[in-house]
């Protein structure tokens, strides 16, 4: 059974298309980090707070460039997972991608709706751990700000919406399937706050990941068919309507016995998001 652990798994993918694209000096292009698994396709227009991160130069034009996604918090300010914007994922250095835009407005990836915003500012979170994916925030500017009404508040601590048994619902453009079908249009699928025993049972640490509740959230369907996959990572998992997760990692997509891992809201810098 592989275990993987979405860190070393995109990096995986995205070193394999690297090793391909080796023979290039520069301008390869790697894997796209994600996607939902048993979902249904939503208008941007219901969740205008979900947006596409995008590449060109890293991940191709078919797509648009999208490899991860993100959360509109403020006009300005998009959070997205700390894990998208490594040069595991990247394939190179963040400071050498020049390209680095968030799509607003937009569910068809191939279409031309919405807006193309570029980031011009990418903060880590401090307490991020890339060997374990705790804290697996981060939190980009735009170079201009999208419309107030399309934000969403996060829920702060001890808010009612992480209690295990909520119905919550995880957004992206991710791998539909687990098998490497990338949607072209934005997807919804509904999951539950899982208890945290449930992550810690899958994620002990001994092999893969390790499950922290501290930082993290565990969410699916416990008879699975229902998750967030290789490419939705960055993604809003929200529920009462505030945020309460952004995709982070798990086992597989979709299986009653690897639930996916989130980074929990409640547990992001705190002037990041505004909170209720
Ligand atoms: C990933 O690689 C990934 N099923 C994201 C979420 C999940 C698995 C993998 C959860 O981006």
């Amino acid at each position: 059974m592989r275990r993987s652990f979405a860190g070393s798994l995109t990096g995986a993918l995205a070193l394999t298309a690297m090793a391909v694209a080796a023979p290039q000096a520069s301008g390869g292009t790697t894997t796209p980090d994600g996607v939902v698994v048993g979902g249904q396709p939503v208008q941007i227009s219901q969740s205008p707070w979900v947006v596409a991160l995008s590449s060109r130069d890293r991940f191709g034009g078919t797509r648009a460039g999208q490899f991860c996604g993100g959360v509109l918090v403020a006009p300005a300010k998009v959070l997205t997972a700390a894990h998208c914007v490594s040069s595991e994922v990247l394939g190179v250095p963040l400071a050498q991608v020049r390209d680095l835009e968030v799509i607003a407005g937009r569910s068809e990836l191939k279409g031309a709706g919405g807006r193309e915003i570029a980031v011009s500012d990418v903060k880590l979170n401090p307490a991020y751990d890339s060997k374990t994916n705790a804290g697996d925030f981060a939190l980009l500017t735009l170079s201009s700000p999208l419309p107030a009404a399309d934000t969403i508040k996060a829920a702060g601590p001890g808010h009612a919406a992480y209690t295990a048994g909520t119905g919550a619902v995880v957004y992206g453009w991710g791998d539909t399937t687990g098998a490497g079908s990338y949607a072209d249009e934005l997807r919804a699928a509904p999951v539950k706050v899982l208890p945290d025993s449930a992550c810690e049972r899958a994620y002990p640490g001994l092999v893969g990941g390790t499950y922290r509740a501290d930082t993290m959230l565990c969410a699916g369907d416990e008879n699975g068919g229902h998750d967030a996959c290789q490419g939705d990572s960055g993604g809003p998992l929200v529920a009462d309507g505030r945020l309460i997760g952004l995709v982070s990692w798990g086992s597989g997509c979709g299986q009653a016995r690897n639930p996916g891992v989130y980074a929990r809201l409640s547990a992001a810098p705190e002037t990041w998001a505004e909170r209720s």
